[in-house]
């Protein structure tokens, strides 16, 4: 288990000597004791990034492709490590980590391999006696910050598109979930990836996040998390103008029309905010339910919510393990006073379970039914196996309900009527909507938000945008 920084091709010691253990969730003991970065490791990894980019960003276009097709292929020959390694780091069930985040890791790599020689600049029509065309060239060194809800699938998400685009990276993994970004680090080199080209660090957001955001030999920052700690990286970004790509909070709205599928609506909307024990940003956190089906709704899901067999995510059977860390249970279960402090009501859960669990940071699938839109726990990211039921008389009230918070990130909607499934999707003030679905993801598709959930887009062409800057060339013809 790689428990060290990676630093120019090699694994080190932090300059500093410092060291946290990261906990296994279940029972919350040491997994290992990680290296945690200073700024002294950071500048010597952006002196690494410096020294690698010109061949990196040069190489041509279909190497570098290659070169991510192989860590592909790595990563799936290798699966069921990182599978055990992300499911012991996170908590996340053993079932989940080797049927979703795996092949969506490798899946990441594969899509953006095969990018890096597909995107390209265009000639343009200008002026007689004039050839205009545009390069589209690499940012530079790029850093990124990942949280710990998805390490491993966010880590191909943020790093894929970069180094198909030929930037390189310092990326600093959550201090509390940093092992199967460090082994990805490891099998990058196996890949082919230079020395300098990738280097991980994980260490603590005040410090080397911080001092990743304020860099000024760093040109870019992507960042997936909170709100509030976006807001902190735009701010210590302005100092060299960094261009910035903020993934945040969302509240999603996943509305069920009196039309709807109920089955299908049922079962979408447990997995909509259920997977991953809710830690998800575009979990449908507020299930908006019609007054006409919302008794029938509830009949189905609060059974199927308290028939989730939670336990060690180890286990196969498992279908929801513990969140992430000790302080994050204590914080989603916090909620639960919230919501009835506002008149709410707990229809099911709302406590962490007893007996063998009782060790870990596991929390019950929780239903909550708050009173009005605007309680807090309509309003504010839990980030947990919490949803807030609410109901609604029109489809006029449904989108005022829908689109009253800040965030804007993903959502969704259960109807037959196929006019009312496009007008909502229009009307929704989000960056992702879903139809009788939720939470489908791919490498082709942008991922993103607006308002207070970020902006710039994951995934497809669009990544790609994000990661190069245009240059447009005059030639005197
Ligand atoms: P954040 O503070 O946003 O942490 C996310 C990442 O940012 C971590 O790697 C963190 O490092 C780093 N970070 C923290 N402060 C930083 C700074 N000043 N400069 C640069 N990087 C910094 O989230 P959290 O405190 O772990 O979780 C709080 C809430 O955020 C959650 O309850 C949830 O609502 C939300 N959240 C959202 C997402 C998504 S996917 N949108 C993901 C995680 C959390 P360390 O943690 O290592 O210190």
């Amino acid at each position: 288990m790689r428990h060290q920084l990676f630093i120019d091709g090699r694994f080190v010691d932090a300059e500093s000597g410092e060291t946290l253990a990261t906990l296994n969730p279940h029972d919350n003991t040491p997994i290992a004791q990680v290296a945690l970065a200073g700024k002294a490791d950071v500048d010597k990894a952006v002196a690494a990034a410096k020294r690698a980019f010109p061949k990196w960003s040069r190489m041509a276009a279909a190497d570098r492709g290659r070169i991510l097709l192989k860590l592909a292929d790595l990563i799936e020959a290798n699966g069921e490590e990182l599978a055990r390694l992300e499911s012991l780091d996170t908590g996340h069930p053993i079932r989940d980590s080797r049927r979703l985040d795996v092949p969506r890791t490798a899946g990441c790599f594969r899509y953006f391999g095969g990018m890096a020689d597909k995107f390209q600049g265009e000639t343009i029509p200008v002026e007689e006696g004039f050839l205009n065309y545009t390069l589209r060239e690499p940012v530079g060194i790029v850093g990124q910050v990942v949280p710990w809800n998805f390490p491993l699938m966010f880590t191909s998400w943020k790093m894929a598109p970069a180094l198909a685009a030929g930037n390189c990276i310092v990326m600093k993994p959550a201090e509390i979930t940093p092992l199967t970004s460090l082994r990805i680090a490891e099998l990058m080199t196996e890949a082919g990836v230079p020395p300098g080209v990738v280097n991980m660090l994980p260490g603590l957001g005040s410090v080397a996040g911080q001092y990743i955001a304020e860099h000024p030999e760093i040109a870019k920052i992507a960042f997936t998390g909170s709100t509030a700690t976006g807001r902190r990286i735009v701010q210590a970004s302005a100092g060299n103008l960094k261009k910035v790509q903020l993934e945040l909070g969302g509240k999603g709205p996943n509305i069920v029309f009196e039309d709807a599928n109920l089955q299908a609506a049922v079962n979408g909307s447990a997995w909509a905010i259920f997977h991953n024990q809710g830690q998800a940003c575009i979990a449908g956190s507020r299930l908006m339910l019609h007054e006409k089906i919302a008794d029938a709704f509830l009949e189905q899901f609060i059974p199927l919510a308290k028939s989730i067999r939670l336990g060690n995510p180890l286990d196969e059977n498992t279908e929801m393990g513990p969140l992430t860390s000790a302080q994050h249970r204590d914080r989603v279960l916090s909620y639960v006073e919230v919501a009835q402090g506002q008149g709410g009501e707990v229809l099911a859960g709302g406590r962490s379970p007893g007996g063998d669990l009782a060790q870990g940071c596991y929390v019950e699938p929780t239903v909550v039914r708050a009173k009005s839109y605007l309680d807090r726990v309509a309003q504010e990211e839990v980030f947990g196996p919490f949803v807030t039921v609410l109901t609604f008389k029109s489809d006029e009230e449904a989108m005022q309900i829908a689109n009253g918070t800040d965030y804007g990130l993903g959502s969704g909607l259960w109807t037959n009527n196929l006019q009312r499934a496009h007008k909502v999707a229009r009307d929704l003030h989000a960056g992702m909507v879903w139809i009788n679905s939720y939470k489908r993801v791919n490498p082709g598709s942008p991922f993103g938000g607006v308002g207070q959930s970020g902006y710039g887009r994951e995934m497809g062409f669009d990544a790609m945008r994000e990661y190069t800057q245009v240059k447009s060339v005059w030639v005197n013809v």
